[in-house]
């Protein structure tokens, strides 16, 4: 914190949908860089709160409840246990995480709105929806779906056709019906409560894009471009049957909409922490509406207008609250190159992980920060995990770390040795780190963890070539005082390592703590070349960081790869029937039956197959682009196919190809030559 008018950050990270398991984008996007920020201001006794909690409310969580067949609280349920294991799992060290349905939430969000409400800061407007007759309810976007106007596919959503890509509104939507249960839609006149953003637009303007232009450019750019574009009222309530009641007489039917209630979960939760425990916590309100508080929204890029400009507007309109002071946003992160999908099962899946890897959370959080998508859209890789792993992580830091312990457990029985006086090289090696804690705090503070990251593990690279350049293990032979000295240099790296590492791989720093007997870390010790003292006893070392063998990561590519399968199999769809014709025309196709006498590769071309097929009429050459399908051709030899008679000839690749064979071309894409079911006269006409 470098302004001082600051006395306390409190950090918030997005409250993820109830609706599904958290996966890596989460934690590369929002919980990953949170934490580390939570870590490093604790680290060095800052007054800090991280509240975290799920987001119960919406239409996602009741779509998934229809999807399971179970009821909506059973959803939420489910799926807040499995998140909010999943981040300790990861060590997110939240001070608080509660959930959106909690008591003291619906309490707080029904006041908020009602103040607002009496203090006349919404407008009401009555528009014509769509309306199921036979339900008896109105349908948000997502649950209505039609003809794309645009490429007509039947089953477009009421915001997007996922066929053409494009955005739509269900107004442009042809034949709208429910997409729960198919019935045709009407419209209806409801009336709902409005945020009326464009009267706060001058203000924000002024707020952001004058007074926060130190916002990083993502955020501030969207931020710009919405108010560029000119806000207009939002609508604040939903008709709905899940949610928070709309605490207003004749509201009956309607909820608080989601993206309302929500961001005020922050506030609920903080005061859910602070009144069961007020002697450690503080009051809330100190927390939410005194000046000398900094507030951080940690969010995902989806997430920015909600938090930078409509939550801003409700605090500025409910007048008691502080206002964030920074929104540090990231892009996306994508997976093998595609984007992350809950719907697609395209995703590592947190819990997963934390199976499939146990003990393993500090790597995955070391190359979800070493990756971050902090200024573009970045992409995970199996083979890049394992690569930072195995080159990172186990070459580098894990290796120092393990040779400065075993080496001093060999030659001092586990003591530090003394350290002797320093030569040239012993100095310039110290000269390097004594920079840390600045270079650490400086980017730290810009939310720049990628590259403060990347500045810990040149420590570990500093020290790895400190041992390798003075090769201790020979000098043991003839010299023990240097050989003590250079030991003692390693070991406080190491525990400087420690410390460096602590808000990043909380895991892996206790553990090194542990193995170097080290009290608790204290940030103000950084760069300091007497974190251990001579003849201080050391534990027993044990490895730092494991390899990550080929299998391991063999088995996370064959399931993706299963999933794509699956995916593009559901995808899938019988293509249209083509236009009318009539037997007149399709007469004019002479297909016929004939042997495959021999097929192979045509030199020079990986498409093309050529066949020579007995036909009846002495036999003829025909060329087929269907190589790729048939990776071993032999396998067609002996068998009777179709093939079009009457094509005229033509030359490929300098050989005449007279005739087509007939193919089914199947979902893969891939091309199956059909054949007759049992034997026939070669020559025959089929019709
Ligand atoms: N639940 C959207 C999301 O998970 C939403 C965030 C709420 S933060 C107040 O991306
Ligand atoms: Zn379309």
């Amino acid at each position: 914190m470098s302004d001082k008018k600051f006395k306390r950050t409190l950090v918030t990270s997005a409250l993820p949908y109830a609706n599904g398991p958290v996966h890596i984008g989460h934690l590369a996007g929002v919980y990953v860089p949170a934490d580390i920020y939570v870590r490093y201001l604790r680290l060095k006794g800052e007054p800090v709160l991280f509240v975290g909690g799920s987001d119960e409310h919406g239409v996602p969580v009741t779509i998934r409840a229809r999807k399971e067949g179970i009821t909506t609280q059973e959803v939420v349920d489910r799926y807040h246990k499995l998140i909010k294991e999943s981040f300790e799992g990861f060590g997110i060290s939240f001070d608080v995480y509660s959930r959106t349905t909690s008591e003291i939430h619906h309490k707080l969000a029904s006041d908020f709105f009602r103040k607002l409400y009496d203090e006349g800061k919404f407008i009401e407007q009555t528009t014509e929806q769509f309306y199921d007759e036979q339900t008896g309810e109105f349908l948000t976007d997502r649950n209505i779906r039609g003809e794309c106007p645009h490429c007509h596919a039947k089953d477009a959503y009421g915001d997007q056709c996922e066929k053409c890509g494009r955005t739509l509104s269900p107004d442009e939507l042809i034949n709208p019906y429910n997409a729960v249960n198919g019935n045709p839609l009407t419209k209806r006149a409801t009336s709902h409560w409005y945020l009326p953003l464009d009267q706060y637009q001058g203000w924000l303007e002024k707020w952001i894009l004058e007074d926060h232009k130190e916002w990083r450019p993502n955020v501030y750019g969207q931020c710009k471009s919405w108010l560029d574009g000119g806000l207009r009222p939002r609508a604040v309530t939903r008709d709905l049957n899940w949610g928070i009641p709309v605490p207003v007489e004749g509201a009956e039917g309607k909820v608080l909409y989601v993206w309302f209630d929500a961001p005020i979960g922050y506030i609920s939760n903080t005061k859910e922490l602070c009144d069961s425990q007020p002697e450690k916590y503080g009051s809330w309100e100190t927390w939410w509406k005194d000046e000398s508080t900094r507030l951080i929204h940690f969010i995902g890029k989806d997430n920015i207008v909600f938090h930078c400009i409509v939550f801003p507007s409700m605090l500025k309109a409910e007048g008691s609250y502080i206002l964030p002071d920074n929104v540090p946003s990231n892009e996306f992160l994508n997976l093998e190159g595609d984007k992350i999908s809950t719907s697609r099962n395209w995703a590592v899946w947190l819990n997963e992980y934390l199976e499939d890897f146990p003990g393993k959370q500090d790597v995955l959080r070391y190359v979800l920060t070493a990756n971050a998508p902090e200024t573009k859209d970045n992409d995970f890789t199996w083979a890049d995990f394992q690569a930072r792993n195995n080159n990172e992580l186990v070459a580098i830091y894990g290796n120092f770390v393990n040779r400065a312990l075993v080496l001093t457990k060999k030659y001092f029985g586990g003591a530090v040795p003394k350290q002797g006086e320093l030569t040239e090289y012993d100095k310039t090696t110290i000269q390097e780190f004594c920079d840390i804690k600045q270079n650490l705090e400086q980017l730290l503070e810009q939310f720049r963890f990628r590259d403060a990251q990347r500045e810990a593990m040149n420590l570990a690279r500093t020290g790895n070539k400190y041992l390798a350049d003075t090769e201790p293990w020979k000098l043991a032979k003839t010299d023990m005082e240097r050989t003590g000295t250079i030991l003692n240099v390693a070991l406080q790296i190491a525990a400087n390592l420690s410390i460096a590492f602590e808000p990043f791989l909380p895991f892996s720093s206790e553990k090194l703590r542990k193995m170097l007997n080290m009290e608790k870390a204290e940030w103000e010790q950084l760069g300091s070349i007497s974190l251990l003292s001579e003849g201080h006893e050391l534990n027993e070392p044990s490895l730092l960081f494991e390899k990550i063998e080929d299998a391991a990561i063999q088995a996370q590519l064959d399931r993706l790869a299963r999933i794509k399968k699956e995916n593009e199999e559901a995808a899938w769809k019988a293509p249209e029937v083509k236009a009318l014709t009539n037997i007149e025309e399709f007469d004019k196709a002479d297909i016929r039956v004939g042997t495959v006498l021999e097929c192979q590769k045509v030199k020079k071309s990986d498409k093309l197959l050529q066949f020579r097929i007995d036909d009846g009429m002495g036999g003829r050459t025909i060329l087929s682009g269907i190589a790729q399908s048939y990776p071993d051709p032999s396998v067609l030899v002996g068998k009777q196919v179709l093939f079009i008679a009457n094509f005229p000839p033509r030359k490929m690749m300098g050989t005449e190809s007279e005739g087509m064979i007939l193919s089914a071309v199947n979902s893969d894409g891939k091309l199956v030559v059909t054949t007759v079911s049992s034997a026939v006269r070669n020559g025959v006409q089929v019709g």
